[in-house]
């Protein structure tokens, strides 16, 4: 049986791999952080009690900051595969927490390279990287592949360039089994609440429902290559399945402005858009037309900006017969879909007298 050590599992990414590999009979390990309150909402449907004989699935406390910590427990899983998904992920926290991101992104993949050094694993242990389409930045080619330059904007950016490079080095020096995967944007009903996506989707049902007055975004104008984060996994998981390393580009080939997300969001739950919010009442309504507002707010714009980014896929479609099973109006529709039903739970709470907590950014 394969075993895999997971950071980052109880993120998004790390919710559906480890479900894929579970399902391929591994062995999963995941590292997760100490937190004051339950995280691991996103996993608790694989959960395995640890009085259970034979399990697969195995959580351990654990910090990308800690290199004691990392080495100790992937000396004690000797996994097959490592796949380093945690990161300090939000490209706008990283403006206000850069050394923080650098610690954890940048350095934190280091220590996991070392590990595998120290401990004698290269040979052994196949090392996944959760590379980004931030590293592109500001453009220098359209669409972007494997060979376009690097200009990264944001110190999340710059801490992945890192890493990026470190992985390289990594399998350059020591022969390890290492990959990038510079992965677009890809998202899911299980996306964090404060990426535009899901914030769209999230504010846009609860405005429907008349649990929230108008939805506030930054710009509006970012293009954005999205996918849908099942799909992204499985390409993960094939990058440590060839005969050689190598760095792969996942993307859908297709773009779209947060602006468009928006209105196609809104579509789906039958809601009339009025932009800027001039002439509002404090419904967040228009006055005359009724209409849902969109505010932009400056406060959610970022100090340098990524504009647009498109992805080339061809090298995976080529060698790794990348294929993905959903569209960008399927992903729209299942978020949009969850969190309608989400914000209908919460309106039967409120209206039967329970409080529900007012959750924004
Ligand atoms: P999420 O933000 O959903 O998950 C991040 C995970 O990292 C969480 O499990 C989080 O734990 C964990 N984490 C954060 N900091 C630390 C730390 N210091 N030590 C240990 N664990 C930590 O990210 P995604 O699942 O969306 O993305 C997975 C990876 O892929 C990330 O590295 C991201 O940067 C990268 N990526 C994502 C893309 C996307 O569009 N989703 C595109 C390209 C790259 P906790 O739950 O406790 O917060
Ligand atoms: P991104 O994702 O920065 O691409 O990073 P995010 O969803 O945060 O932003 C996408 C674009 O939308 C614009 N935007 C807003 N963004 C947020 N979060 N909130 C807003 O209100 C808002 N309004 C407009 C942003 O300016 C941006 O242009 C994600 C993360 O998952 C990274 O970890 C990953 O590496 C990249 O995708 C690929």
């Amino acid at each position: 049986m394969k075993k895999a050590l997971l950071t980052g599992i109880t993120g998004q990414d790390g919710s559906y791999l480890a479900e894929f590999l579970l399902k391929r009979g591994y062995e999963v390990h995941g590292i997760k952080r100490r937190s004051s309150l339950f995280n691991t909402d996103r996993i608790d449907h694989l959960y395995q009690d640890p009085h259970t004989e034979n399990r697969r699935f195995i959580l351990h406390y654990g910090d990308l900051t800690d290199s004691t910590n990392l080495i100790r427990i992937i000396q004690q899983v000797q996994p097959d595969e490592i796949y380093n998904l945690a990161a300090q992920s939000h490209v706008a926290v990283s403006f206000d927490s850069p050394e923080y991101t650098a610690d954890a992104d940048a350095l934190g993949t280091l220590r996991l390279l070392e590990g595998i050094r120290l401990l004698g694993l290269e040979k052994k242990t196949r090392f996944y990287q959760a590379s980004t389409s931030e590293l592109f930045g500001k453009v220098q080619e359209t669409p972007q592949t494997e060979k376009t330059p690097f200009y990264p904007r944001s110190p999340y950016g710059v801490a992945k360039l890192y890493a990026y490079w470190i992985t390289v080095n990594y399998r350059e020096a020591y022969g390890i089994y290492a990959c990038n995967g510079i992965l677009f944007n890809h998202e899911s009903p299980l996306r964090g609440e404060t990426f535009v996506t899901r914030k769209i989707t999230r504010a846009l049902s609860r405005i429907k429902l008349g649990l929230q007055e108008r939805l506030y975004l930054g710009n509006l104008n970012a293009k954005r290559d999205w996918g849908h984060a099942e799909d992204y996994v499985k390409m993960q998981w094939l990058m440590l399945q060839q005969d050689q390393p190598e760095d792969y580009v996942i993307a859908s080939g297709k773009q779209h402005s947060v602006r468009e997300f928006v209105e196609i969001a809104a579509k789906s739950l039958d809601l009339e858009l009025m932009w800027n919010g001039k002439g509002v009442n404090e419904t967040g309504r228009d006055k005359a037309t009724g209409k849902t507002i969109i505010a932009v707010d400056p406060t959610y714009f970022r100090p340098t900006e990524v504009d647009s980014l498109l992805g080339d896929p061809s090298k995976a479609k080529s060698k790794l017969g990348w294929e993905p099973e959903k569209t960008f109006e399927d992903l729209v529709t299942e978020m949009v879909t969850q969190d309608f039903e989400g914000a209908k739970k919460d309106l039967l709470c409120k209206n039967n007298g329970f409080e529900i907590a007012e959750r924004h950014e």
